[in-house]
Order: structure tokens, then C-alpha cells, then sequence
């Protein structure tokens, strides 16, 4: 049975693809596995059906086969760790390749969740407008590491892997403060993500479910 993921019916993003049960669903393209999406609205999230699959009543979650997962990160490993496409063969490559999956959520994200926070739900608090150049900088310096590391090349450790696609995907969530244009390795690196074929069916697929949302 193909498994089965959880989205928004109506994504705040607007089917910008910065929800995340883009990666799963991009990591589910990747791997060439159908599934299927069931939409959720916001009021069913905190309901007891769905936090029994998700202890937070939040998206994504993922169903296959007895088998019940949250944390998009949880998910996309454990479909990475199934079939060949998103981890190399090599022992030693495929734990770097997990380590920056880890490196991505743990490290990178944060700060970048912080500066949304603040701009999205501590917008009117007077504290504001001098933390969000704090938080910048603390992006600013994460960023300019992993472009560091990145250097010119196409991918962060060898050929695409899911590292890179969940640094991507956390990447992906700066496009709108300009931070990203002051890295033109990863603003190129980024690019270049969203050009795979696989990206562009995940993110067709969640587009549709938002533009369906709205008729
Ligand atoms: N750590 C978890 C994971 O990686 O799976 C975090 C999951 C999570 O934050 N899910 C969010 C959610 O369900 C949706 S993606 N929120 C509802 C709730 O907590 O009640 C976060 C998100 C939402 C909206 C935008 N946006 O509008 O741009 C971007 C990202």
C-alpha cells in the first residue's frame, strides 16, 4: 500500500511550498513512491484522531504499513533509508549524508524559525524591531559557514542526497527576507534544488491542493 501523508487543505503559505510536508513529498518523488495526502484543516489538528498520529497536532504525518511517523525529518530518513536515490551506498558517505539532515533541522533551521516567529506572531511586540537584526546575524553566520562549505560545488557532499535536500527545504524558508541574495553559493545551490524534476512534481502537487482550496 502506498503510505499516506498529512497537509494542510488550505496552506498559510499560500501553495508556496513552505509547509512541510513538502519534503516528504518531495523525498517521495525523489524515491519515484506514489502516495497518497490526506487534508487536514487547522481544527482537526488538535482533535484526538489526529494527535494520536501526531503528539503535537501538527503536519506531516506518515502511514504505511502499521506504521505511524511525525517530524518530517523522522520521515524523510526513514524513506531515504528504504530504498536506493537519497543516501549513498558508501557507509561512511551515507552518515554524512544523515549529518547534515541533522545539521539542516538542527543547526540552520532554528535560527530561521526564530526570525518567522518574530515576524509573524511577535510582529506588534515592542521588543521586535531590535531582535530581528540579532536574529539575522545569527542566520548571517550559519549561512556564511555552510556556504564555506558548500565552496562551488553542485551539492553538499557528493551527489544529491537527502542532506541536501532537507538543507534545501530549510533554505528555501529565507527566500522571502533577502538573506539568501547574500549568499550567492547557496542562492545558486537553492536554485538548482528547485530545477529537479522531483522538486517541481511535490511542489505542483501541493500548489494544486491550495489552489483547489480556494475555489
Ligand atoms: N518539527 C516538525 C516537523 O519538522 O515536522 C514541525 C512541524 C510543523 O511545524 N508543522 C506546521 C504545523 O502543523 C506546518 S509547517 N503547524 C500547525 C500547528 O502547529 O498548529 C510550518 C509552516 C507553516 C506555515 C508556513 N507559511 O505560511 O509560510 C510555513 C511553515
Amino acid at each position: 500500500m502506498p503510505p499516506t501523508i498529512t497537509a494542510f487543505r488550505a496552506s498559510p503559505d499560500r501553495g508556496r511550498a513552505l509547509a512541510r510536508d513538502m519534503r516528504v513529498r518531495w523525498a517521495l518523488e525523489e524515491l519515484g513512491l506514489p502516495y497518497e495526502v490526506r487534508l487536514v484543516d487547522f481544527d482537526e489538528l488538535k482533535q484526538a484522531v489526529h494527535l494520536a498520529l501526531h503528539p503535537f497536532g501538527q503536519i506531516p504525518t506518515f502511514e504505511q504499513d502499521g506504521l505511524a511517523l511525525f517530524e518530517s525529518g523522522a520521515i524523510v530518513l526513514h524513506l531515504a533509508q528504504g530504498q536506493p536515490g537519497l543516501l549513498p551506498d558508501d557507509a561512511n558517505a551515507r552518515a554524512r549524508a544523515i549529518n547534515w539532515i541533522f545539521a539542516a533541522l538542527n543547526t540552520i533551521e532554528p535560527p530561521i524559525l526564530e526570525l518567522q516567529t518574530a515576524r509573524l506572531n511577535e510582529g506588534h511586540e515592542p521588543w521586535t524591531p531590535s531582535r530581528i537584526p540579532l536574529i539575522e546575524a545569527r542566520i548571517e553566520q550559519r549561512l556564511s559557514a555552510l556556504a564555506a562549505r558548500l565552496g562551488d560545488a553542485e551539492w553538499i557532499d557528493g551527489p544529491f542526497s537527502a542532506g541536501d535536500l532537507m538543507l534545501a527545504s530549510v533554505l528555501l524558508r529565507l527566500r522571502s527576507s533577502g538573506l539568501l541574495d547574500h549568499f550567492p553559493a547557496l542562492a545558486g545551490y537553492v536554485a538548482r534544488a528547485e530545477q529537479r524534476a522531483a522538486y517541481r512534481r511535490a511542489f505542483a502537487a501541493q500548489y494544486a491542493v491550495f489552489i483547489a482550496s480556494q475555489a
